[in-house]
């Protein structure tokens, strides 16, 4: 029988170590700057005031990452339930602080080499393929608060040294990598994957967009080792897509939304996947008074070494109303814009749209003709489960189930689709709130906001739809 995704579809799920793992300051572990993020719904107007320094405040503030749901310790039970729901592929990220506890050691920490070997021969001993991203939103703090994240230069080198430990002990066994999980998520909250605050010019464009160069920088280096090390591995740059729209046909809004989807949709996937500057990029800096400071080899290093997919998170859209004729500002949604009025929003104000997941596939595809992955999406959801901790999450089966319908269009359109890894497939802490109550998973772990409970891990409803879904590659989407 035919179906609509193809056998080798990478059907699986996402989590990052920051989120999940806990033992933060385990065996060697250095701390990350994810570790100093407060949990509460303030976490990121907190971490975007003038006075945060990454200092720890006990006694204000409760910081969930320390604990996650102990992945660190439970992997071997959470990558079996990933098996049984029959993943084809698990993607995680390495904590760069398991390996260089400041970032700047000579010599790694075995300790936590040994561990990821532990958990990508679990994920091999199911048949399941590890998906490796290198950096997802934490670094060393050291690196943040000694030498100013990603704006410093000599951030490159000491992540191409980390990326050549790990691309060197496991890239014979690993084929799926990508460099920076959501790299222009630093235009709305540079601290995550850029490490910097307001003190180490977050606000400032040119800290930014240097740090963005440096970034690229980064990322072509790991692509070389990575080619180096083995040819078959299949590298990918990782984005958000937030498909963006005009408020109305007016032509003011037509235009800022084409420039919006330019400027944070493509700009760091434009350079990553052609390997150079985009044309619009000169006016951009211009507009944001930007220059930036580029090295003799810069440019040849990353037009050799762009990536051989677009991994993209699909959460939610823009619309844009520059007129500010009618429309109202959303609430929550994360990267901002005007309520986009035939739309429902989740209960954290993220606006759902899975016909924008078509188009940004089209989107991209079109612009790179490269294959995509979409490594995260999903709905966070308020869980209410019942005496036996039994969740039947038919609201979330049913974002997947339209998400999915989006690809299988998408793929109809004729889009090169590698897979789909659906965030936090076992419930996690989350990146935005520190809250363990905004649950994504197909997994509800026993956990309440402050991480009191067993930690205990129970199947919800959506567990037995996704692995249906799974056994029939995706033709069987019914509840
Ligand atoms: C993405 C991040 C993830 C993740 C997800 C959901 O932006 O890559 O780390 O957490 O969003 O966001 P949240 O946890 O805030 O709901």
């Amino acid at each position: 029988m035919s179906t609509r995704f193809p056998r080798e579809f990478l059907w699986g799920g996402a989590t990052a170590a920051n989120q999940v793992e806990g033992a933060y300051d385990e065996a060697g572990k250095g701390l990350s700057i994810v570790d100093t993020l407060p949990g509460g719904k303030a976490r990121l107007a907190i971490v975007a005031s003038e006075s945060f320094d990454f200092s720890l405040d006990t006694a204000r503030y409760t910081y969930p990452n320390h604990k996650g749901i102990d992945h660190y310790h439970r992997f071997k039970e959470d990558i079996a339930l990933f098996a049984e729901m029959g993943f084809k592929c698990y993607r995680f990220s390495i904590a760069w602080t398991r390996i260089y506890p400041n970032g700047v050691e000579q010599t790694p920490n075995e300790a936590g080499l040994a561990h990821y070997d532990a958990v990508i021969d679990t994920c091999l001993a199911h048949g399941i393929e590890p998906v490796i991203t290198l950096s997802h939103y934490e670094m060393p703090l050291h690196l943040a608060t000694v030498y100013g994240g990603w704006k410093n230069r000599a951030l490159v080198g000491f992540f191409e040294r980390f990326s050549r430990t790990v691309l060197e002990r496991f890239g014979h066994k690993v084929k799926y990598w990508m460099t920076f999980n959501e790299i222009n998520s630093a235009a709305h909250f540079p601290i995550m994957s850029q490490g910097l605050v307001v003190k180490t010019d977050a606000r400032d464009a040119q800290a930014k967009f240097q740090a963005w160069h440096h970034q690229f920088v980064a990322s072509s280096l790991a692509t070389k080792i990575a080619r180096e090390v083995n040819p078959n591995i299949q590298m990918g740059c990782m984005i958000i897509y937030a498909t963006t729209y005009a408020y109305d046909s007016n032509p003011v809004n037509q235009l800022a939304a084409m420039q919006r989807t330019q400027s944070f949709n493509f700009y760091c996937a434009d350079v990553q996947a052609n390997g150079k500057y985009p044309y619009y990029a000169p006016r951009l800096w211009d507009s944001l008074g930007v220059t930036l400071a580029i090295e003799p080899c810069d440019l040849e290093l990353l037009a050799n070494n762009t990536v051989d997919y677009i991994g993209f998170s699909y959460y939610m859209l823009t619309t844009v109303n520059e007129t500010h004729a009618e429309g109202e500002d959303t609430e929550g949604n994360l990267l901002g814009g005007t309520r986009n009025p035939f739309l429902e929003a989740s209960e954290w104000g993220w606006e759902i749209d899975p016909t924008g997941l078509r188009i940004a596939l089209n989107q991209l595809y079109d612009r790179y003709g490269k294959p995509l992955f979409v490594v995260e999406n999903g709905l966070g959801a308020i869980d209410k489960p019942d005496s036996n901790l039994y969740v039947a999450d038919d609201y979330r089966i049913n974002y997947l189930r339209q998400h999915i319908e989006a690809m299988a269009d998408a793929i109809a359109d004729g889009v090169t689709l590698m897979g789909y890894t659906p965030w936090g497939c076992i419930d996690l802490v989350s990146m935005s709130t520190g809250e363990m109550s905004k649950r994504y998973g197909f997994i509800y772990v026993d956990l309440d906001d402050t991480l009191s409970g067993s930690g205990d891990r129970h199947k919800k409803k959506s567990f037995s739809w996704y692995q249906k879904v799974i056994a029939t590659h995706g033709e069987d989407l019914a509840l």
